[in-house]
């Protein structure tokens, strides 16, 4: 069994913790913020994942895990920071090198760093040229070098874990895992070995970057179809999702859903990497971003040209997460939908989100936003907004809705047309 320091306790690097721990490692969970390693130490998650707090509990409860404010000397760092872009869609990687900085004095020889956060091409070498000026004791490789002899292996070994089934996905998905050099891969997958249930496919670390990046993409750009579809149909006033019902009853046909945009820490953040290092050539990977951004504009536009008929007009708006049967409302174009109605000063809006205890501050001191039950939104509101297909949503009883103007983003009442 190795000693681990996993370097910031989010939510990647938390799951990865406590499941490193369950597997008998002993397990350091470094992270910056002292509220986080409190609650850590307490066996309480500071976010809602199904089944984190278990997996914790039991990984703090036998000693494998504890969580500090100070980093410690391992076998492994596993590096899982933030890797947000700038507000001109430049990779920020102030974190990453933070972590950088904050492990290097407690490298040894042998010791594998391990970078989970999804990161632009050329992140893991950079981490290794950082490590080499600050520890020039030490050896560290160089892309691709077989030959060299060196203390420190580096690899990339991208997160893939879908919010809401993570503790799961952490064993059953396959990973990839690019090192700066072969001998670097193989290090670092006998730590996931440990774990991982499904298969492990080493390659290099610019080939892990950019896998990583390309699936996010591809998501986004399949999405981005979905949606541009949405507008087209409402233009063309036929049922969006009666039409891809139909195409993909098509055997090489799989159109996903459309909804009030993309949101989340990945999708909608991640394909800006790729663009950013190939502005000219990522044509297709920008216009997915952009028509996902443009959605909830959209659909706050469809809202409000309904409420302008009403003269006190109450707009209901189920869901405020950014997706479904999460509490997460980063990057929500649900929350984006509420600010833009909400900025509409004559509407009444009222939130219903039963995984939302509160709504974030920026918005829960407006005058015209206030929080309600299922029921009451229900009942109170002229103008039905369905913005994200919450489990309890979907069991309301459509006739709920029939005095209302519905503005269906989700196809929750949606009908078979089979
Ligand atoms: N969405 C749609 N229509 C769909 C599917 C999703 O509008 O048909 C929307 C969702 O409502 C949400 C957004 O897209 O706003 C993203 O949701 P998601 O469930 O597709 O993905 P994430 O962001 O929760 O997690 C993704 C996953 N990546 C892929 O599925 C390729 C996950 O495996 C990654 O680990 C994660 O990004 C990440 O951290 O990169």
């Amino acid at each position: 069994m190795s000693t681990v320091c996993v370097v910031g306790l989010g939510y990647i690097g938390l799951p990865v913790a406590s499941m490193l721990a369950s597997r008998g490692h002993n397990v350091v969970g470094y992270d910056v913020n002292p509220k986080a390693v409190d609650s850590v130490n307490k066996g309480q998650a500071h976010f809602f994942e199904p089944d984190l707090d278990m997996l914790l509990k039991a990984a703090v409860s036998t000693e494998r895990l504890r969580a500090s404010t100070t980093v410690v000397e391992a076998d492994y760092f596993v590096i899982a920071v933030p890797t947000p872009f700038r507000a001109d869609h430049q990779p920020d990687l102030s974190y990453v090198d933070a972590a950088t900085q904050s492990i290097a004095p407690f490298l040894k020889v042998g010791s594998t760093v391990v970078l989970e956060s999804t990161s632009p091409v050329g992140t893991t070498e950079r981490i290794a040229t950082q490590l080499a000026s600050a520890r020039p004791d030490l050896r560290f490789p160089t892309y691709k070098d077989t030959a060299g002899d060196y203390d420190i292996a580096i690899a990339h070994c991208p997160e893939r874990i879908l919010p809401g089934q993570m503790v799961k996905e952490l064993v059953t998905n396959d990973r990839i895992i690019g090192g700066v050099t072969e001998k670097c891969s193989r290090a670092a997958a006998e730590l996931y070995g440990s774990f991982v249930s499904a298969k492990m496919f080493i390659t290099d670390c610019r080939t892990a970057e950019f896998v990583k990046l390309i699936e996010n993409s591809y998501r986004d750009v399949n999405i981005a179809f979905a949606n541009e579809l949405s507008v087209i149909c409402d233009k063309l006033d036929i049922d969006v999702w009666a039409a891809i019902e139909l195409a993909n009853r098509h055997p090489r046909v799989s159109i996903l859903r459309p909804g009030a945009g993309v949101g989340g820490h990945c999708i909608a953040v991640d394909p800006w990497f790729i663009v950013s290092t190939a502005p000219e050539e990522s044509r297709i990977i920008r216009a997915a971003r952009e028509i996902n951004d443009a959605k909830p504009h959209w659909v706050a536009r469809q809202i409000i040209q309904h409420a302008d008929r009403f003269k006190n007009p109450i707009v209901g708006c189920f869901g405020a997460t950014y997706k479904p049967d999460v509490e997460d409302m980063r990057e929500s174009p649900s929350l984006e939908v509420i600010k833009l109605l909400a900025a509409h000063g004559d509407i009444r809006v009222i939130v219903c989100d039963p995984m939302v205890k509160e709504l974030p501050r920026e918005l829960s001191g407006v005058n015209n936003i206030s929080m309600a039950s299922i029921d009451e939104t229900c009942h109170q509101s002229d103008i039905a907004a369905l913005l994200v297909g919450h489990r309890q949503f979907q069991q309301i009883n459509p006739n709920r809705f029939l005095n209302k103007i519905v503005v269906d983003t989700i196809g929750l009442l949606a009908k078979p047309s089979m």
